[in-house]
């Protein structure tokens, strides 16, 4: 736990005093042993110490022009990585600024570190600059949130933010560091400096091996059995494990969040449309890594009669909302590892039993595929909706994410874009906060740039944190964004209309007729517009050959609207 050579030490030519560190420096240091390599920030006097640091730790600095968005890539950065991510900030309205994007990796269970700036202790509620209560702000919204005290503790402090951030399901976590504690020098040998992987757990619990015994009969016994893998698969990295689990036991699989794309479409154990029928009907449901909570009906929509399991990272989520017939808590990964090792040792696995039932499913999607097919195909302008989606998902390569951030549009696209592999779909996650798009796909490119990103904004999300398309033009991260521009913010529209009437609907929804192509162009991006179906290919291909950050405008219907926003399931 001593420090060891810092290059960041005062200098002392005559070599008399002792090496010293500051606090900036400890920061930096212990983002490195937590493996982060960039952080997501804007500026202030109170933080500058965490800069340089970060320049002799070999930290990119990535500064964006709003801190909500510092704080989503620094979300978006540990969902892409697998790591936690970090965004610094300053005091006060920094902070503050912050504060949605923390919310939102709270609900979306994701590892990021908000590090707020703070006045000098020795101005400690005297009314200093942008000072304010951020720990009492942000205990609501993180697994811990505290004050740094000391200098000497700085790292410490820092490692166990990481510590509380990654145990259990994950979450944020806060620190709060005033400026004199960042720009402090201590005596390198007082500061308390963690070791790289010595600091926490690194256990992948099972839980309790009965539980997986009980899971593995139930399911080798079972004749109509599904499971929907919940964003929590990809956070364990468990798309190996799932599909091990559903091949051996013959069993389809639905996908939510961001475990879409645990399996590929085409694969003989994803299915999609065919969920509620799955749920009406399956003798066994095994919810994995995803809370009953509005996305699911609060649990309301799974059979009465089936046996219903969940296996959940947290505690709290299982047996919430819809009684279990059995919850396991633990790492999903391995908790479905188990099972299917566990089901490998029974006589009769049940695998060829259940093949009518994978059979008849499957039937029904290829119905419900072809009944929909005209609709995604539709050349009439203006565009539908469902035909941008159809275009995009046609366009992804296997080595495409795809990120989504709007409301009627990406409604739409959730039923007909397939990631083509694990880790390749990006939403908010259950907050549901518009936005998040521009600092994903920042975060993406910055921690993955051989990842292709796509993103389908619509006009409404675009605009909340779209000034920083020009970040992504400073820092060279290619993209290619697409705007279902339907000049309103649809999904609320039409819930308005309904409730008040065409004359009163249109208050407060009604977006201009912005060219976003143009805006690419001046922030020296790639944009293009286009209002005819048959252009959208063209148009994306070219925004992929142009190697910039891009945004192609696409003029949709404004008044298509998809069926989950026109009998407005999410508040049901
Ligand atoms: C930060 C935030 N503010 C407001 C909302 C509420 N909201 C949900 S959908 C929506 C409309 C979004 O409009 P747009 O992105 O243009 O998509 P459209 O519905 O028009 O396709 C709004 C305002 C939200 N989810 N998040
Ligand atoms: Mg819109």
């Amino acid at each position: 736990m001593t420090a060891t050579a810092s290059t960041n030490q005062q200098q002392d030519p005559a070599g008399t005093e002792p090496e010293t560190i500051s606090g900036g420096h400890l920061v930096a240091k212990a983002l490195r042993a937590e493996g982060i390599d960039a952080i997501f920030t804007l500026c202030g006097g109170h933080i500058i110490d965490i800069y340089d640091g970060c320049i002799d730790e070999g930290i990119q600095v990535i500064d964006v022009r709003h801190e909500q968005v510092a704080a989503h890539a620094a979300d978006g950065y540990a969902r892409v990585t697998g790591r936690p991510g970090c965004a610094v900030v300053t005091a006060g309205p920094g902070t503050t600024d912050a504060v949605t994007g923390v919310a939102n990796a709270l609900r979306a269970e994701s590892p990021m570190l908000l590090i707020g700036g703070q006045g000098a202790l020795d101005q400690h509620r005297m009314g200093s600059l942008q000072d304010l209560p951020h720990v009492d702000l942000m205990r609501p919204i993180t697994k811990f949130a505290s004050s740094v005290l000391t200098t000497e503790r700085v790292a410490d402090m820092v490692s166990m933010a990481f510590r509380e951030s990654l145990t259990g399901a994950p979450g944020p976590v806060f620190l709060e560091i005033g400026r004199d504690i960042l720009d402090g020098h201590v005596p390198l040998e007082r500061a308390v400096l963690p070791s790289p992987g010595r600091y926490r757990a690194s256990t992948k619990s099972i839980g309790d091996p009965a539980d997986i015994d009980r899971l593995a009969d139930i399911l080798v016994k079972a004749e109509r059995p599904c499971v929907l893998l919940g964003s929590q698969v990809w956070t364990c990295r468990g798309a190996e494990a799932a599909t091990e689990l559903v091949r051996t036991l013959n069993i389809p699989a639905f996908m939510n969040g961001a475990a879409r794309g645990t399996l590929a479409p085409g694969d003989p154990h994803h299915f999609h449309q065919t969920r509620r029928h799955a749920f009406n009907n399956a003798d066994v449901i095994v919810i994995v890594g995803t809370p009953f909570d509005f996305r699911m009906g609060y649990g309301k929509r799974l059979s009465q009669e089936a046996t219903v399991v969940q296996i959940d990272m947290d505690y709290r989520t299982v047996g919430k909302n819809r009684d279990v017939s059995l919850g396991l808590v633990g790492d999903v990964g391995a908790i479905l590892a188990a099972v299917t090792e566990a089901a490998q040792g029974r006589a009769d696995i049940g695998a060829g039993r259940r093949e009518p039932w994978l059979k008849a499913l499957r039937a029904e999607e290829q119905r419900m595929q072809e009944e929909r097919l005209p609709r995604l195909t539709r050349d009439t302008a203006p565009i539908h909706p469902l035909r941008l989606a159809h275009e995009i998902n046609q366009f992804l390569t296997d080595n495409t994410l795809f990120i989504g951030d709007g409301g009627d549009v990406v409604t739409f696209s959730g039923g007909v874009i397939q990631p083509r592999g694990p880790g390749l779909w990006m939403d908010p996650g259950p907050l549901g906060t518009l936005g998040v798009g521009t600092p994903f796909a920042m975060a993406a490119k910055v921690a993955r740039p051989d990842l292709e990103v796509v993103g389908l904004f619509g006009d409404g999300a675009f605009s909340l944190t779209g000034w920083d398309f020009e970040t992504m033009v400073r820092f060279n991260l290619p993209f290619i964004g697409v705007i279902g521009n339907n000049s309103y913010m649809n999904q609320i529209r039409y819930g308005q209309i309904q409730k008040y009437g065409e004359a009163r609907g249109e208050i407060g929804n009604k977006l201009g007729d912005v060219p976003y192509d143009k805006f690419a162009q001046i922030l020296g991006g790639y944009g293009e517009e286009v209002r005819e179906p048959d252009q959208i290919r063209p148009a994306l291909e070219r925004a992929r050959e142009s190697g910039k950050p891009a945004l192609i405008n696409v003029w949709i219907d404004p008044n298509a609207f998809a069926p989950g926003t026109m009998n407005q399931t999410m508040y049901k």
